[in-house]
């Protein structure tokens, strides 16, 4: 193909929380560049991940779920994911399939917020209906799959099941050929624009999520304050941020359970990714409200502007 025919731009994952917009980030990627939970709202910056061929380059751009939340981590989460799409040459919807073919009700919630904004799109869209797996007789999906052509007819459908990595080859030649004709913007080896520090401080908001219950993990944040790469190994301190006292002890854990958990899981994962001995260290400090305090957050980078 000539150098003219060249494809690259950017396609921002749009949809509710949980709806495995990152597991289809990494899906696409072959590794695994963005957290994932089961817990909604895990995802908390834009997270980018590129993927290159010979013909193009996509840049994906994960974004946190569109809720219906209140507060003001909440709104800075979606003020983001909104932001992400305005830089976008191309649009994905990420829904979860199976949740609204298990519960009807949960549809109208889910895509009231981002309907009148997909419907009014210019740029091309693609609606992946994720999950598929779940279902054994595939003939369940079709009254959804027909819905949602009925309820956006300016997108292009695609059952897929991001864990799985099936269905993703069609939509992602789709994606492609809605992409501007452009040179690459990136080296062909670079994965991800995002630095090593934060997926470090991600890697650990993962285990908390994983180990911690109900709404610690959502008061939890955490920021890298020591990376000492000595060659041989690196040492890194991370500080958790709480925005309670009396979550402190919590995420402690009796007898410092959870932390030592939370760091030896954290300290595997990174051991792998940086194909290097670790030396993890974790802190717990109390900043009071935090969740609530834009300008803190905008300190962790959790602001889009
Ligand atoms: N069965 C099944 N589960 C999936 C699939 N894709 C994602 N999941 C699961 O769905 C949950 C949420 O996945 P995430 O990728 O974190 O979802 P997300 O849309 O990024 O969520 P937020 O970051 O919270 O907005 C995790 O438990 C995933 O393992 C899939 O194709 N099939
Ligand atoms: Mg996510």
């Amino acid at each position: 193909m000539s150098n003219t025919e060249h494809r690259c731009g950017w396609v921002a994952m749009m949809g509710p929380p949980n709806a495995g917009k990152s597991t289809m980030l990494n899906a696409y990627l072959g590794q695994k560049v963005a957290i994932v939970t089961p817990k909604p709202q895990t995802t908390r910056n834009q997270v980018s991940g590129i993927l290159s061929s010979p013909d193009s380059q996509v840049i994906f751009m994960d974004t946190p779920g569109i809720h219906q939340l209140r507060g003001k981590m909440n709104k800075i989460l979606l003020q983001t994911a909104w932001h992400t799409l305005s830089g976008a040459d191309v649009v994905m919807v990420v829904l979860d399939g199976s949740l609204y073919v298990d519960r009807p009700g949960a549809f109208d919630k889910d895509i009231e917020p981002l309907k009148e904004a997909i419907l009014n799109e210019k740029r091309a869209v693609v609606v992946a209906v994720n999950k598929v797996d779940k279902f054994r007789d595939k003939a369940k999906m079709l009254p959804l799959l027909e819905k949602l052509s009925a309820l956006w007819p300016n997108a292009e459908v695609f059952p897929v099941s991001a864990m799985r990595r099936d269905g993703l080859e069609p939509m992602l030649e789709y994606l492609k050929k809605h992409l501007p004709v452009s040179e690459k913007l990136y080296p062909e080896d670079q994965l991800s624009t995002v630095p090593v520090r934060f997926m470090a401080s991600e890697v650990v908001r993962e285990k908390l999520f994983m180990e911690l219950r109900q709404e610690l993990p959502y008061n939890c944040a955490v920021e890298i304050e020591k990376w000492d790469d000595t060659g041989e190994r690196v040492f890194v301190n991370a500080v958790i941020y709480v925005s309670r006292k009396s979550h402190k002890s919590m995420v402690i854990g009796k007898q410092g359970q959870n932390l030592k958990k939370v760091g030896t899981e954290a300290r595997k994962e990174l051991q792998e990714m940086l194909r290097q001995k670790v030396h993890l260290e974790l802190w717990v400090k109390v900043r009071e409200g935090w969740t609530e305090d834009v300008s803190f957050m905008r300190l962790l980078g959790l602001s889009s502007s």
